[in-house]
């Protein structure tokens, strides 16, 4: 999440639709932003020419020693013109020293044919310049261009009100939304639930068919009406087509005359790579590393801010003036998301989700731990016997240690809000491109709090792979938590915006709560437990309809006490109460006709409502693992449906995933939309989606009005509805890891055994534990062995009645009775070490 809005703009962008009924009156505007009200976008400039908002105006340093205007332009592409039409160039200009440019409006593309070339005298005070022309081709690639290049010195441009009034008004903006039959576009688990929404003006059932690739009728039935889909305003029936389980690709579902674009049946196997590309996405947004392209196939770049010019960070940054009196070396971390900012709060949730991402395999029978062991994703870290996906937490994990303020220093142990750019930057930018200097802004408690929620969990995962990371993560966990509580309320400000996102926040009780779960869960220490019973989000329902987010993390605390095992009084209950919050987000999807998982009290979707969608299928697949009631898990199947294409606009929001996905989220990196040179985004990136608010110019100019399924639009320049970021992957990547873990979605393979783990001796930091596994089932178990996974910092060191091999937190037992019979019991000793925290038992078995 990139911006907010300040009073001022949020009322300019409701203004909208009140000038937009005087438009047959005036001439029609053809830029977008020309008042740079909103930014810099969609303005771009050449790298030798970077340009930011400087007292309302876009001011651009213009480099000495270029030969030609056009080594050095500013300007808007995307623009309309009408042969035969009229149009006026207007704007505001200055520059530092007196210079004459050139101010076309052209063709965008070779020849560059040139409508207007006017040539502007700019002095050092402001002035007023407009220029007519008639237009003499038609085009819908134009643009307006100011060629500043070829002065021997260096200077300084500024302009503003640039405006290009004429012709006809900008068309309607209607989606190319494609069949109206809507599917997911991926497919459909061949025993889970299958269903389409038919968009149609029909109010009775209509006749189905699914066809498969080879134009065979398969399957027929009839849809049933649901009425007007508030999210969209459309009328719309279901097709429920989940007793057809023939695996196969190509299928096709036709009703009311319209067929829908090709979708699987079978598609594990989809969601297997979705596991993986979505988590392998966090190595091209790594800042610090050059990105190989050995390892990211098409996305290698240099390293971003490692201090490199024009980098001028981020290994020796500064606080903000008179913030602070020392630098500190930032480097790493993972870019936030479009912008090159780096935010602990946003990073905290993120990394919270990648080791749940890996927890969960701990703590949830069927989960697969060796689907993201080392060597499962494309990252750097490959043999270093640590699971990849802990690699790839660890990488943010480092920065946001380093963003600790450090011991001896006003507020040490408090946590820098963020680091990134003194103003905005354009579209597209290399990260080692950035010419913008680094600053550090005032350390917050949730920052702080975020730290200490994700070091704490980092630290009991990391414990049997690296002892000393482990330990270094849980002194700043420690640190910070006692930080934040001697400055509770050191807020992060909504106008801190310039240059990067605020990520305002001013109730960090929340966060307290999380901080405190995960210091307990890590620790078992009595004052991070009261800490937890005392919050007031310990009882209240943290489940909310509009979901979890960076800015309220209590869901996340919750979650956590109710899948790891812990000693809490009230733990049953905790467990409880996320399978009745997932009930509620489970109502919210069966009761509308999309199956969106997401039902925000005030109707509107907020920014990043994929994140919001998603972390609430984060909830079901929990309630499932705790539950084992496979309605959570069809819930989860269904909800995806909506991400991947059954929706208002027929798209898929993950790049790569099904036939109408996006492809042009807004990003610096990935701006292929802007450069053919450079790539989209990589396959399993999840767009923000739909966003009631439209604050960018070009979705509040096109968008006006919009129902909140249709508040979208795939375009580079739309970073409020279009935009990728980090907690949206990890939340996709939570549940497409979950998803991965279900097979086809037919039945659960029973364990054969019950195992019951008690701790008879806890001594000193030596444990024994008493492990007694019976057969129930009615198979003799021959050769077998028992699997779990310690959640702490246990270690084996050898088994009374067989043989323990640990590897990691992984425990395999080979009992000297290799063979069980039905209703047959044996009971194996462990004798082993807890390095520190509680002794906790494991929390799920494997026999067989
Ligand atoms: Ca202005
Ligand atoms: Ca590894
Ligand atoms: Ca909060």
């Amino acid at each position: 999440m990139k911006r907010k809005l300040s009073l001022a703009l949020v009322a300019a962008v409701l203004v909208v639709p009140m000038t937009a009924s005087a438009a047959l009156a005036d001439p029609a505007e053809q830029l977008v932003n020309g008042t740079f009200d909103s930014g810099t976008d969609p303005w771009w400039w050449t790298g030798n020419a970077p340009a930011s908002v400087v007292g309302g105006q876009l001011c651009a340093a213009i480099p000495a020693g270029t030969t030609n205007p056009w080594d050095a332009i500013i300007g808007q592409n995307a623009v309309k013109l009408q042969a035969g039409e009229s149009y006026k160039l207007a704007f505001k200009a200055s520059a530092s020293t007196p210079v004459t440019i050139r101010a076309n409006v052209q063709l965008a593309a070779p020849p560059y044919t040139q409508e207007l070339s006017a040539a502007p005298a700019l002095t050092a005070a402001q002035q007023s310049y407009s220029y007519t022309f008639t237009a003499a081709a038609d085009t819908d690639a134009g643009q307006v261009a100011f060629q500043v290049g070829g002065s021997a010195t260096a200077w300084t441009l500024c302009l503003d009100d640039i405006s290009l009034q004429g012709g006809a008004p900008p068309p309607v903006y209607v989606p190319d939304t494609g069949p109206r039959v809507r599917v997911n576009q991926v497919g459909y688990l061949a025993d889970g639930p299958k269903a389409a929404t038919v968009v149609t003006e029909a109010t009775t059932g209509l006749p189905w068919q699914l066809r498969s690739a080879a134009g065979t009728v398969v399957a027929t039935g009839t849809t049933t009406p649901a009425g007007v889909d508030a999210t969209s305003g459309q009328n719309v029936q279901t097709a429920d087509f989940s007793s057809y389980r023939v695996k196969g690709a190509g299928y096709t579902l036709t009703a009311d005359g319209e067929t829908s674009v090709p979708f699987d049946i079978g598609v594990n196997a989809a969601y297997e790579k979705l596991r993986t590309d979505s988590l392998s996405w966090y190595y091209t947004q790594r800042s610090g590393i050059e990105i190989l392209d050995s390892i990211a196939p098409g996305y290698g770049r240099a390293a971003g801010h490692l201090g490199v010019a024009p980098n001028q960070g981020d290994t020796d940054v500064p606080c903000q003036p008179g913030l602070c009196d020392y630098r500190l070396d930032v480097r790493g971390g993972w870019y936030d998301a479009g912008d090159h900012g780096k935010y602990v709060v946003n990073g905290g949730i993120s990394v919270y989700q990648l080791l749940s991402t890996f927890e969960r395999t701990k703590v949830a029978a069927g989960a697969r731990a060796d689907k993201l062991g080392d060597g499962s994703l494309r990252v750097p870290e490959h043999g270093n016997q640590v699971p990849d996906v802990l690699d790839e937490a660890r990488w943010e994990l480092e920065f946001m240690l380093r963003m600790q303020v450090p011991a001896g220093k006003p507020l040490a142990g408090m946590v820098h809000h963020k680091v990134h750019d003194a103003a905005w930057t354009g579209l597209p930018l290399d990260p080692a491109a950035d010419p913008q200097p680094r600053e550090l802004h005032a350390p917050s408690t949730a920052a702080t709090l975020n730290l200490a929620a994700t070091a704490a969990q980092g630290a009991r995962l990391f414990q049997p792979y690296d002892k000393a990371f482990a330990a270094k993560l849980l002194a700043a966990a420690k640190t910070a938590y006692a930080a934040a509580v001697a400055n509770p309320a050191r807020y992060a400000l909504v106008t801190d915006g310039t240059g990067g996102g605020a990520y305002d926040d001013d109730n960090v009780t929340d966060e307290f709560y999380w901080a405190a779960a995960e210091l307990f869960i890590s620790t078992g220490e009595k004052v991070y437990q009261d800490a937890v019973v005392a919050s007031p989000w310990h009882t209240a329902d943290v489940f909310r309809p509009e979901g979890f987010d960076w800015k309220f993390t209590a869901t996340a605390g919750r979650l956590d006490l109710a899948t790891v095992p812990n000693a809490l009084a009230d733990r049953a209950r905790v467990r409880q109460s996320v399978v009745d919050g997932a009930r509620g987000y489970l109502q919210t999807l069966r009761g509308n006709a999309y199956n969106i998982a997401y039902n925000p009290s005030n109707g509107k979707f907020d920014w990043g409502s994929n994140g919001l969608v998603v972390n609430n299928l984060a909830v079901i697949a929990t309630a499932y693992d705790i539950s084992g009631d496979t309605a959570f898990r069809d819930g989860v199947l269904t909800g995806m449906d909506y991400l991947l294409g059954r929706n208002a606009l027929n798209q898929s929001y993950v790049t790569g995933y099904g036939e109408r996905a996006s492809h042009n989220q807004h990003s610096r990196m990935y701006a292929h939309q802007l450069n053919p040179a450079l790539p989209n985004p990589p396959a399993g990136s999840l767009s923000g989606g739909p966003n009631s608010s439209i604050q960018d110019p070009v979705a509040s100019k096109i968008l006006a009005g919009c129902k909140p399924q249709f508040c979208y639009v795939d375009d580079i320049e739309s970073w409020s509805t279009n935009e990728i970021t980090i907690n949206w992957n990890s939340a996709l990547s939570f549940v497409a890891s979950f998803l991965a873990d279900q097979g086809e979605g037919g039945a659960v393979a029973k364990q054969p055994c019950t195992v019951t783990y008690t701790r008879v001796l806890d001594l000193g930091g030596v444990y024994i534990a008493s492990v007694t596994v019976r057969n129930t089932s009615r198979q003799t178990l021959n050769d077998w062995a028992l699997g779990f996974a310690y959640t702490g910092t246990q270690k084996v060191d050898l088994a009374v009645n067989g043989t323990a091999t640990q590897t990691g937190a992984s425990v395999k037992v080979k009992p000297w009775q290799s063979r069980l019979r039905p209703g047959e019991s044996t009971t194996i000793l462990l004798v082993g070490k807890v390095a520190w925290g509680p002794n906790a038992a494991p929390a799920v078995f494997t026999c067989g």
